[in-house]
C-alpha cells in the first residue's frame, strides 16, 4: 500500500521561513518541503542551498522553492511567515496594515490548493494575523493556529535556567496571552526539575525575568537593527509542525481560537493546546487566579484592538 508523504509548505523564504526549513530538514519531520516567496529567485535559491545540506544531515526528502502555489498542492501543514519584520522602534502593531494584505493574499492561494491542511501562522502581529488566516481560509478553528507561545516560553525557560545555572530543558514554564508587552509568563506554574521557581528565586529576580521575557523580541531587534529573531522562531514553528505531522499530541502554548475557554470568546490567544494530526485537538483549560485573569484580560483587550484594525 502506498503511503502519502508528509508535505510541509513554508510561505515566506526570509529569515524565519528559511530557519524553519532548516530545522524541519535537520529533524527529518516530513518528506516534502515547499518554500514559497513572492520573490521567485529567493525561494528557488534558498531551497537549492537547503537541499544541498541533505548529504550532510541525512535528509532524503524533496525541497523546492517557487512562487507557484500549484506546487504546494495537498500540503499537510502550511507555515505562514510572509510579511514585513520589525525594525528598531517599530511595535508589532505597526506592521499590521501591510501584513494583513499580504497574509490575506497568501492564505487565499494556499487554502485553495490544500483544503485539508493545518495553518501555523507566524507573521506579526501574530494574534491578528492568525485571525486573518482563519477568516479568509474558512477553515475550521482547529486547523488554524498561531506560533508565539512556544517561542515566548522558550525564552522564559532560558532566562530562568540562566539565573539558576541549570539545564534549560529541565525548566518547564508557560507563557499565555498575546505575543506582545502584555504576554503573561505564568510564575505560579514555572518549575525546575519539578520544583516551583518561587521556592528558588526571589520575587525581584522573578520580576526581572518576566520583564525580560516580555521584551525579549525587542531586545534582539535592538541589537540586529535590520530584522528580528529567526532561529528560535523557526524552531518553535517546527516543534508545532512536528507534533501535527507525527500526531505527537504535545501540549504546547499556541494562539488558538477561543469560544468560552478561560472565559474568553471570539479571539485567538495564547493558551496551552494539544497538537495532533487534526491540528488543535484540545484546549487545555485550568483555573487561573484572579490576578492572572486580570493580567490575561489586558491581552484580550489588546488583541481585540488589533483584530478590529484588520477590518475583517
Ligand atoms: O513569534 C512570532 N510569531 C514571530 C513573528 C517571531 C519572529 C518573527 N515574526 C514575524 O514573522 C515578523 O515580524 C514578520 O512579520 C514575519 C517574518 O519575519 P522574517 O524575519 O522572516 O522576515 P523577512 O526575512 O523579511 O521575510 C519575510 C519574507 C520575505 O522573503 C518576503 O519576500 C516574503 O516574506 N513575502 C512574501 N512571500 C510570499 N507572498 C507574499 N505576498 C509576500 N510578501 C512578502
Amino acid at each position: 500500500m502506498e503511503t502519502k508523504s508528509r508535505k510541509l509548505t513554508i510561505i515566506g523564504a526570509g529569515a524565519v521561513g528559511c530557519a524553519a526549513a532548516q530545522w524541519a530538514i535537520s529533524r527529518n519531520i516530513c518528506e516534502e518541503i515547499v518554500l514559497v516567496d513572492v520573490v521567485e529567485g529567493l525561494a528557488v535559491g534558498k531551497a537549492l542551498d537547503l537541499s544541498q545540506s541533505a548529504p550532510l544531515c541525512g535528509f532524503s526528502g524533496n525541497i523546492i522553492g517557487t512562487s507557484d502555489y500549484a506546487l504546494t498542492k495537498d500540503s499537510d501543514v502550511i507555515i505562514v511567515t510572509a510579511g514585513l519584520a520589525r525594525k528598531p522602534g517599530m511595535s508589532r502593531d505597526d506592521l499590521l496594515e501591510k501584513n494583513v494584505q499580504i497574509v490575506k493574499d497568501v492564505t487565499q492561494k494556499a487554502a485553495q490548493n490544500s483544503p485539508n491542511a493545518c495553518f501555523i501562522v507566524i507573521t506579526n502581529p501574530i494574534d491578528a494575523m492568525v485571525y486573518t488566516v482563519f477568516k479568509v481560509s474558512g477553515f475550521p478553528k482547529n486547523k488554524v493556529v498561531g506560533m508565539a507561545g512556544v517561542l515566548d516560553s522558550a525564552r522564559y525557560r532560558t532566562f530562568i535556567a540562566k539565573e539558576l545555572g541549570v539545564a534549560p530543558k529541565d525548566v518547564s514554564a508557560l507563557v499565555m496571552g498575546i505575543h506582545g508587552d502584555f504576554m503573561l509568563p505564568l510564575v505560579r506554574l514555572a518549575t525546575v526539575g519539578g520544583i516551583p521557581i518561587t521556592e528558588l528565586l526571589s520575587k525581584e529576580k522573578i520580576d526581572a525575568i518576566v520583564k525580560r521575557t516580555q521584551q525579549a523580541g525587542a531586545e534582539i531587534v535592538g541589537h540586529l537593527k535590520t530584522g528580528s529573531a529567526f532561529v528560535t522562531p523557526g524552531l518553535s514553528a517546527i516543534e508545532m509542525a512536528q507534533s501535527i505531522l507525527n500526531d505527537e499530541k504535545r501540549i504546547l502554548p499556541c494562539a488558538a481560537y477561543l469560544e468560552g475557554e478561560f472565559g474568553i470568546s471570539g479571539v485567538f490567544l495564547g493558551v496551552p493546546v494539544v497538537l495532533g494530526k487534526n491540528g488543535v485537538e484540545k484546549i487545555v483549560e485550568f483555573e487561573l487566579t484572579s490576578e492572572e485573569k486580570e493580567l490575561l484580560s489586558r491581552s484580550v483587550e489588546a488583541v481585540k484592538k488589533q483584530v478590529e484594525a484588520t477590518g475583517l
